[in-house]
């Protein structure tokens, strides 16, 4: 059966500059957290790093051309931060201006459009010295500065904006397990870095409409992450708990910008260990994202940890597990992906459904949708992922869902952050050694769907 999306469907693929780009230092590129975080002996899978990563800073007409032999029409990437601005803030760096410019016009003459992130991670190492990373004060007016200088140099080509890349996995992976850069393990500082992410985000935003986007007249908007919560059983300690998973996960970013303030649940729990926002900050937050973006992976069963002896203290895929009351856990039924991440189809559908319900029916961009297997160019596997994930968005839209647009992770096979080179998200395969670019059969399976609009 042929399941169309709709006209003017956005389906694009995404990377990361970290994770891509490598040059870590050429040209005047400042350090990242990132570059910093991977010379720590042990913190990286095989103490792998991204100083080279795709060479994707010398190949980038080359992987231009890729996306456009896939008939790709948009490109969701990264602007690394010190690379434009090597100290975060102050003096410009102009060749990091100028790789961005030949991106950005390569793009367009393939006829891509780009959709640009201004931050997925790679803090510079700087403001992490000087002014306690995202944890700082004056970081929200740092980033907004940043902004400021993306919107000024390429806002006149790049009409689709996303400030932050999944502050939940800043926040619990950077500030509380410390798996991520900053490495710092904590019960408290997430949700003190989640604060200033919020901030950061509205005050970009702030910039650009009241500086730029009545005469550049592009979007813009904050990516979050959510892995869809079934509660265990159908029991109202079970429902709660899986619709409290939500709220610490999806709710603690999107509330802020949909409804002006954490979920109550949050305040509830945390007390004084969530900060609060000024009236001026939630005028500012409320309504400040032109869309949903979205990135999703997978699903758990979500079950009331209140009664039980539960976990503990416990870290879990879901943030910090006392904080909840929450127990996660998955079917043996469930097929895995190589990042032990479960392959559920339905809950992709039910958390877009949620979303709907909740937020009023904002138009959402899948950001991010994709698996990790072995690096083997007839990957089955993911056709019938994406098929999976797709045929649920389908589902999602003809339920009424506002679903405006999808982009695959990943291009490339990359850098996965702590796990290195060892997990393989690309529908294209890099050669060893050359670099080589050899597109998988998912690339040309995807290729097929944007040709169609949709899946045969
Ligand atoms: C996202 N989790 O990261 C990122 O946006 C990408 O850069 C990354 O390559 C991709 O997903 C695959 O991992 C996540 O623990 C990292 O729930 C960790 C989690 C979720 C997303």
């Amino acid at each position: 059966m042929n399941k169309l999306f709709p006209p003017d469907f956005v389906w694009g693929s995404a990377t990361s500059a970290y994770q891509i780009e490598g040059g870590w230092n050429a040209d005047g590129k400042g350090p990242s957290i990132w570059d910093v975080f991977c010379m720590i002996p042990g913190k990286i899978h095989n103490n792998d790093t991204g100083n080279l990563a795709c060479d994707h800073y010398h190949r980038l007409e080359e992987d231009v051309a890729l996306m456009k032999s896939l008939g790709v029409k948009a490109y969701r990437f990264s602007i690394s931060w010190p690379r434009v601005l090597p100290a975060g803030r102050g003096a410009v760096n102009q060749s990091g201006i100028d790789f961005y410019n030949r991106l950005i016009d390569s793009l367009l003459a393939a006829g891509i459009e780009p959709w640009v992130t201004l931050y997925h991670w790679d803090l510079p190492a700087a403001l992490e010295f000087e002014i306690d990373g995202w944890l700082g004060e004056e970081i929200p007016d740092v980033f907004a500065a940043y902004a400021d200088v993306c919107f000024r140099h390429f806002g006149d080509r790049v009409k689709n904006w996303i400030t932050i890349n999944e502050a939940w996995v800043v926040a619990i992976l950077g500030y509380g397990h410390g798996v991520f850069a900053p490495g710092k393990v904590s019960k408290d500082l997430p949700y003190r870095a989640g604060h200033q992410l919020v901030k950061a985000h509205a005050q970009a935003v702030d910039v650009y409409r009241k500086k730029y986007q009545a005469v550049q007249g592009g979007k813009i908007g904050i990516t979050n992450n959510c892995d869809w919560r079934e509660p265990l059983t159908d029991s109202a300690a079970d429902r709660a708990a899986a619709e409290r998973a939500l709220e610490f996960f999806l709710g603690w970013f999107a509330d802020p910008v949909y409804k002006g303030d954490y979920p109550d649940c949050m305040k509830e729990r945390l007390g004084d260990r969530l900060p609060a926002f000024t009236p001026e900050e939630k005028a500012l937050i409320q309504g400040s994202s032109d869309f949903f973006g979205l990135n999703h992976y997978t699903t758990m069963y979500a079950s009331d940890a209140s009664q039980s002896a539960g976990a503990g203290s416990v870290y879990g895929n879901g943030g910090l597990s006392e904080d909840q009351d929450v127990d996660l856990s998955v079917s043996p039924d469930w097929a895995m992906t190589d990042m032990q991440w479960a392959i559920v189809p339905w809950g992709c559908r039910k958390l877009l459904e949620w979303i709907a319900a909740r937020y009023d029916n904002p138009p959402v961009y899948i950001t991010e949708n994709g698996c990790a297997f072995d690096g083997k160019l007839e990957d089955t596997e993911r056709i019938a992922f994406f098929d999976g994930y797709l045929s649920a968005v389908h589902e999602a839209i003809g339920n009424g869902v506002d679903v405006q647009g999808y982009f695959i992770w990943s291009l490339l096979d990359n850098f996965e952050w702590a796990s290195g080179y060892s997990k393989k998200f690309g529908i294209t395969h890099i050669e060893e050694g050359t670099l080589k670019r050899v597109p998988k059969a998912s690339a040309w399976w995807y290729a097929e769907v944007v040709r169609r609009n949709g899946l045969g």
